[in-house]
């Protein structure tokens, strides 16, 4: 046998947003190893379990190697040519007959980690112009989006705290010690939170479970799933009646105020105490500690967003950043400054157009549409539905909706009704098996890297480029070519229409737009000839090159010296990453709001609060809610495919409080069966104290004994689907986003 030639590559792990530097040794097409990237500029060697599991994901059999398609039960792969034919033949008839709204789409959560997903499905969403697109964001962040957007202007507009100078971290509904961090890109966050403490610095966890987050920090309270937003007004409450609101420098940047302390006036500790589950003392405290601070910073994740007040405990915790001063100042929550792609770094810097929302519904049930997509709690109904404009057709990127999204059984009955489906996705699974065809990209190894969404959510200013690791096999097109393939399709093209065609189509667009814009760095430039600066790169390297050179920090075409400015070919002579530095203030720069002001007190946010107070009435359920959780060797629902991961101790397990396992006779050990309004689920029983009394918690993206996946691993371990449980109807109104957290169920032994 020949020796293969090794080599040392240096990577981006896809798999979360951490985005940690990886060094991969390869011989020929082989992975001999994965490891933290020590010299890397932001992770310095750090990764978890997930990354090394990259090389079994790359290996594993079940990936899809090649499309496929579906006739009654049977699957066949099918050369890429035969695959796009009957795509076209599939769907155009349905869009000639019924419209462009009758083929839905859904992009997962993958997407985003994907220079091709961000760049190229909304290229194959504006060709397909239909006014059903739906997302995960709406069983995740949508509603951070939402009152950030209200708030700073744009969506992505979102404070990031500032770990590595904060004095006092406030943490409510995250568990970054084992997801490694969301909306807040920040690699290795035990040791960065042990630096906090070790350097005199507080760190305080609010959340239903007491985490391995809560387990490192100085203080955890348990709090009453679903209640963050009276709490955190309990907290702007005290602030206001102690006379401890000091806005300071921002105080000139404020619009709203003297509303937020009318509306606060409501929710005194000793109101939200019996709600949330928290003394009056411990809230009032709270208050003191954080306008105490040297510098603070007040951050909440999934628990505060995948919930009934979560556009309103998303607004909360920003209204707390600016009370105490601390919003956009270091140790404080500051906006980052992308070196690509961020809406806030575009246009007249200070004020902008602002966002508009809900200016179209959903059909059946009048969900606002938010940032041009519909609450995906709505996809189900949508296709179940006759009537004008009901969906016939379902085009998913890179999503298992019928594992991460509420009320899985109605959604499963939808999809196996639909005249068409396709796919875009890496395994045959819980949703793809519906679909009639499944269109496969390449290994995520053999693709190109760069965060285009993280760098703008990131604890520093950073961007690291990595090139693919392999090429893709001969005749195998990247995800971007397929997506512009599909592009080609529905925009009646046809399936023969070229992708390299239609990128430079695109790219032109990309600059003719830029050089119109006012304020930009190429304002006025001659099109073509930045096109021909760009040569000879194509696909989304082609994109991202611009992206940078026109960005903050770009070379703006300016042809200066080498070294001057970001450009592609510079991050690619940067393997381990660029650091471009802790987060700066950027108040009033980075607003873009009409008024080029903070809105405190949105109107929308503002009508929202009556809905909270209605609630206060409500005496404390004495039923028992349910909430999620994530485990560091999952992925959602994807990655239970790979034994690497799998192996050991199963870990879909439902979480009892000792109360309450001694008072509905459950041991550890035995199966639950849990039940909802939506329906049920079976899991192993875990008593511990670690989870409130009255509360359960089952992890999400399990449930994978569904028949006709092509899932071996998986279906060994199927877990219980947390989804059957969570229902449809319950939504945030203000971003339609579902109700993960604070599910009424009960609970009883299996088989009793
Ligand atoms: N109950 C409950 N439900 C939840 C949550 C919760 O906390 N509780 N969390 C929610 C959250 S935050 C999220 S983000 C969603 C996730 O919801 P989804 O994004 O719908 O689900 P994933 O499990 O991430 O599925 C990703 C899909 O992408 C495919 N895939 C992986 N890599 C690629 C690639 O490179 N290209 C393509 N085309 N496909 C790829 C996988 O095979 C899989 O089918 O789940 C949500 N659901
Ligand atoms: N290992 C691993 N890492 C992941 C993922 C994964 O599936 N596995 N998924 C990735 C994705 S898509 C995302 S969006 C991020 C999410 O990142 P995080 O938000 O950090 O995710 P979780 O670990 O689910 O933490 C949510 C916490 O909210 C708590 N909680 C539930 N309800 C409430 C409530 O009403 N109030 C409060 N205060 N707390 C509540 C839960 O107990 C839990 O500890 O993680 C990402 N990273
Ligand atoms: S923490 Fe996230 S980015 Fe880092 S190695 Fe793990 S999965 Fe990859
Ligand atoms: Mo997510």
């Amino acid at each position: 046998m020949m020796t293969q030639p090794t080599a040392t590559h240096y990577t981006t792990c896809p798999l979360c947003e951490a985005t940690c530097g990886l060094e991969v040794q390869t011989a020929g097409r082989e992975i001999v190893s994965i490891r933290g990237d020590r010299d890397d500029v932001f992770s310095q060697g750090y990764i978890c379990p997930k990354a090394a599991a990259l090389k079994e994901l790359d290996a594993d059999p079940d990936r899809l190697r090649a499309p496929m398609i579906r006739e009654g039960e049977q699957w066949r792969s099918v050369s890429w040519d035969e695959a796009f034919a009957e795509v076209e033949r599939r769907l155009t008839p349905i869009l000639e007959q019924h419209g462009r709204d009758a083929v839905a789409a859904y992009a997962g959560n993958p997407n985003v980690h994907n220079l091709a997903g961000l760049l190229y499905t909304p290229a194959f969403l504006h060709a397909l112009a239909s006014r059903n697109v739906f997302s995960a964001s709406t069983v995740d962040q949508m509603p951070k989006q939402v009152s950030a957007g209200l708030m700073f202007g744009t969506m992505l507009s979102i404070p990031i705290p500032d770990v590595d100078r904060t004095s006092y971290l406030l943490i409510l509904g995250a568990n970054p010690l084992v997801s490694n961090g969301s909306l807040m890109t920040a690699p290795n966050m035990r040791d960065r939170i042990r630096r906090l403490r070790a350097r005199g610095g507080r760190v305080v966890v609010v959340d239903p479970r007491r985490t391995r987050t809560a387990e490192e920090a100085d203080e955890h309270l348990f709090i009453q799933p679903g209640t963050d937003a009276f709490f955190l007004f309990a907290l702007a409450h005290t602030l206001f009646a102690e006379g401890l609101v000091r806005p300071g420098r921002l105080g000139e940047h404020l619009n709203g105020l003297d509303e937020v302390e009318h509306l606060a006036r409501a929710f005194a500790p000793e109101v939200v105490a019996p709600v949330c589950r928290i003394a009056p003392d411990a809230i009032r405290r709270i208050a003191r500690e954080l306008a105490a601070a040297e510098s603070a910073a007040v951050y909440g994740r999934i628990g505060t967003c995948t919930q009934e007040f979560g556009t309103l405990a998303s607004w909360l915790v920003d209204v707390l950043n600016v009370l105490t001063g601390n919003l956009d100042r270091a140790g404080g929550a500051l906006f980052p400054r992308a070196a690509a792609g961020a809406r806030n770094t575009e246009g007249t810097p200070g004020r902008g157009a602002g966002v508009r929302l809900g200016l179209r519904h959903s059909r059946v049930r009048g969900l606002p549409a938010v940032y041009g997509e519909l609450p995906v709690v709505a996809l189900a109904e949508e296709i179940l539905t006759p009537g004008d404009g009901q969906i016939r057709a379902l085009v998913t990127i890179a999503g298992n909706p019928v594992l991460s999204t509420p009320n899985s059984g109605q959604l499963a009955q939808a999809l196996g009704q639909l005249d068409f489906m396709l796919s875009v996705d890496v395994y045959l699974n819980e949703t793809t098996r519906h679909a009639h065809v499944i269109l496969p990209p390449p290994s995520p190894l053999e693709r190109g890297h760069y965060d285009l969404a993280f760098y703008q959510l990131s604890v520093r200013n950073i961007a690291r480029y990595s090139p693919a690791i392999f090429s893709a096999a001969a005749g195998h097109p990247q995800e971007w070519e397929i997506l512009l393939r599909l592009a080609g399709i529905v925009s009646g093209q046809g399936a023969a229409a070229d992708p390299v065609a239609l990128d430079d189509v695109m790219a032109q667009q990309l600059i003719r737009r830029e050089t119109k814009r006012e304020g930009s760095r190429v304002a006025g430039r001659d099109p073509a000839e930045l096109l021909a600066a760009l040569a000879p790169q194509r696909g989304p390297e082609r994109l991202l090159d611009f992206m940078l050179r026109t960005g903050p920090y770009g070379d703006g075409f300016a042809g200066g010296p080498e070294g001057q400015g970001l450009t592609l070919a510079a991050l690619e002579a940067a393997p381990h990453g660029r650091d471009l530095g802790p987060l700066q203030p950027r108040i009033p720069e980075v607003l873009r709001t009409p008024s080029g002001k903070i809105e405190l007190a949105p109107p929308a946010i503002v009508a929202d609060v009556a809905r909270l107070q209605g609630a206060l009435a409500a005496r404390p359920a004495e039923q028992l809610v349910l909430i999620g959780r994530r485990e560091l060797r999952s992925n959602n629902s994807w990655m239970h495919n790979l034994r690497t991961l799998t192996k050991g101790a199963e870990t879909c397990l439902l979480l009892v409080h000792p109360d309450d396992a001694r008072r509905l006779g459950l041991a550890d050990g035995a199966h639950a069966r849990v039940t909802s309004a939506s329906g049920c689920a079976e899991a192993p029983v875990r008593v511990t104290d670690a989870i409130m009394p009255g509360v359960v918690s089952l992890p999400h993206g399990w449930g994978h004994d569904a028949p006709g996946t092509q899932l071996r691993v998986a279906a060994d371990h199927p877990g219980a689907n947390v989804n059957a449980l969570t229902g449809e109807l319950a939504v945030d109104p203000l971003s339609g986003n579902a109700v993960l957290n604070g599910v009424a169920v009960t609970v009883a032994p299996a088989g009793a």
